[in-house]
């Protein structure tokens, strides 16, 4: 009860945030668009990652809330970008849970008709491989309906999650992101470097885009464009930054 309180005190007084990590075109330096990261600006111990609360607002029965609240942010973000001549698309994460519940496709549509219409076709929803696999034909047909609203779907860690293949070509996503262990070590490890090939292969055969993620040096950048892998995310492009800084950075990198 302490902490279910301490978590909604933190969403009511404006404490949980959005950070947003630029997805990019490395090739042409164009920036394609923006993941929202939570964060929580805890007044003792500074600015949290979701890895250490994320469980405490599962646990507490805060998930449906606090997603369809990360929802709102972001596409409130979208818009204000838009009227800024800020053409990003915006990636979210969506947990299992809050992707399972009820009647998740019905409130995505209502809290998109707050929105200009734009805003649709700009959002992205991320999703864990582990996540949509666990009831297939469910997460089709809620896939199905997300996307008749204009949002597109990405497999978020893409090659971690024990898939059967076969399952890939029942899904209707548009985007594969590979797992930054992968980008990580496909430098020095040919098995790896083998992984983002395979997954280049694949999305290629079944229609899909690829964002490497965890891109963390140039040398990353360049074996990934030797691979014919354009979009790149991660901490050597930029680190996940409070939105104010956004339309100064993109400026500053296009
Ligand atoms: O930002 P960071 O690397 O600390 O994120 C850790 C994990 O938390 C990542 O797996 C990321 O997908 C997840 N995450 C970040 N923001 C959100 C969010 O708004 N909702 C959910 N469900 N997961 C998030
Ligand atoms: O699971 P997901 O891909 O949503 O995780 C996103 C998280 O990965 C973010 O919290 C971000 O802090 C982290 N991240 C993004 N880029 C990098 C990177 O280049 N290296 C590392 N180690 N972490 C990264
Ligand atoms: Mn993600
Ligand atoms: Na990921």
């Amino acid at each position: 009860v302490l902490a279910m309180g301490r978590m909604q005190q933190a969403l009511d007084s404006g404490e949980l945030l959005l950070y947003y990590q630029p997805k990019v075109d490395m090739r042409s330096g164009k920036v394609l668009g923006m993941e929202a990261l939570l964060r929580w600006h805890h007044p003792e111990r500074g600015v949290l990652g979701p890895g250490t609360f994320l469980p405490l607002i599962e646990q507490t029965g805060l998930g449906v809330q606090v997603g369809d609240w990360v929802f709102e942010q972001a596409m409130r973000q979208c818009s204000q970008w838009l009227a800024l001549g800020l053409d990003l698309n915006i990636s979210v994460n969506v947990a299992a849970r809050h992707l399972q519940a009820e009647d998740f496709a019905l409130r995505l549509k209502e809290l998109l008709a707050r929105h200009e219409a734009a805003v649709a076709s700009h959002l992205m929803l991320e999703v864990l491989e582990s996540a949509a696999l666990a009831d297939i034909d469910a997460t089709h047909a809620l896939i199905q309906r997300c996307k008749g609203l204009g949002v597109s779907f990405a497999l978020d860690d893409f090659g971690t999650g024990y898939s059967t293949l076969t399952y890939l070509k029942r899904l209707p996503v548009d985007t594969l992101k590979i797992d930054r262990s992968f980008v990580q070590n496909m430098l020095i490890d040919n098995q790896d470097h083998a992984l983002v090939e395979g997954v280049l292969g694949l999305a290629r055969t079944f229609g899909c885009e690829v964002v490497a993620e965890g891109v963390e040096s140039a040398a990353h950048a360049e074996a990934l464009l030797a691979l014919g892998c354009h979009i790149g995310q991660g901490n050597g492009i930029a680190m996940a930054m409070p939105a104010a800084q956004v339309s100064d950075w993109v400026k500053a990198f296009e």
